[in-house]
């Protein structure tokens, strides 16, 4: 993105770095109170976005595209993972992309991590950075999550090989190897394990970037956080 941007100058914001190469895939279910705002802020910066909507009972897939994201639409819900290989696959479309970083549609992750994370890609040439929440002595998950993540994290970098911190984290950078490389075939919430196992399969090289997660009374409050947490050790164990 050159600063001609009319968003940019409007904000007053530096140049990021890629804008202008890299696609957000954002995974969309049911987040019509906060989506609209993670998107505008986004795009002061990262224009390219993709909102994967994955059957929603609200007006999400609406108010994002009102937001000014791309809006790709699942007929019915299929899945955090089957939702990010719909946006990788739609940014492989375009022959510029140079990374794609998945961003959760809550307001749980930071524009600025992101953008960090991307500069980091690209000063040292690995294939992937991943963002670790507990590198972070800003982001504080409660007792049962922390200790069900950590669970995660162990069984991932034991069948992976790949050592990790937090192998859980929506927030990733995947340069465009990557992107091709790496097959998302579990649909539900075992995908960020499979993303490891592949990693390790295929030799990609990552770095592990400290971000901060938000834990809001909006994001708290609307899920079932403890119900994905073992929904994740289910899918990983029956796969
Ligand atoms: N496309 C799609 N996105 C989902 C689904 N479930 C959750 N998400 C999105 O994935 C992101 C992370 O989900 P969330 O429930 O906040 O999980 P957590 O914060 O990791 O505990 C959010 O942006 C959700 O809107 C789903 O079934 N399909
Ligand atoms: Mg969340």
């Amino acid at each position: 993105m050159s600063t001609s941007d009319p968003a940019q100058q409007q904000h007053g914001a530096p140049p990021s770095p890629g804008a202008d190469t890299t696609w957000f895939v954002v995974p969309l279910f049911n987040e019509g109170q906060v989506v609209g705002e993670v998107i505008r802020e986004l795009r002061t910066r990262y224009p390219l976005v993709v909102c994967v909507d994955d059957g929603s009972e609200d007006d999400s897939a609406r108010i994002a595209q009102e937001a000014g994201a791309v809006v790709v639409r699942h007929p019915f819900n299929m899945g955090q993972g089957a939702a990010l290989k719909t946006g990788i696959d739609y940014a492989l479309r375009d022959p510029g992309m140079r990374q794609v970083v998945t961003f959760d549609s809550d307001g749980q992750h930071q524009v600025d991590d992101a953008a960090a994370m991307i500069a980091r890609r690209e000063a040292e040439g690995v294939d992937l950075v991943l963002g670790s929440r507990f590198l972070d002595a800003r982001t504080k998950p409660g007792l049962l999550k922390r200790l069900l993540l950590r669970a995660a994290v162990q069984y991932t970098n034991l069948t992976s090989g790949v050592k990790l911190t937090d192998a859980h984290n929506g927030l990733r950078v995947l340069g465009r190897t990557a992107c091709e490389k790496i097959t998302i075939e579990q649909n539900r919430m075992a995908h960020a394990s499979e993303i490891v196992e592949e990693i390790g399969r295929h030799r990609l090289t990552v770095a592990e970037e400290p971000v901060h997660i938000v834990y809001t009374d909006y994001s708290r409050a609307k899920g079932q956080p403890m119900l994905n947490s073992v929904n994740i050790v289910i899918d990983m164990l029956f796969r």
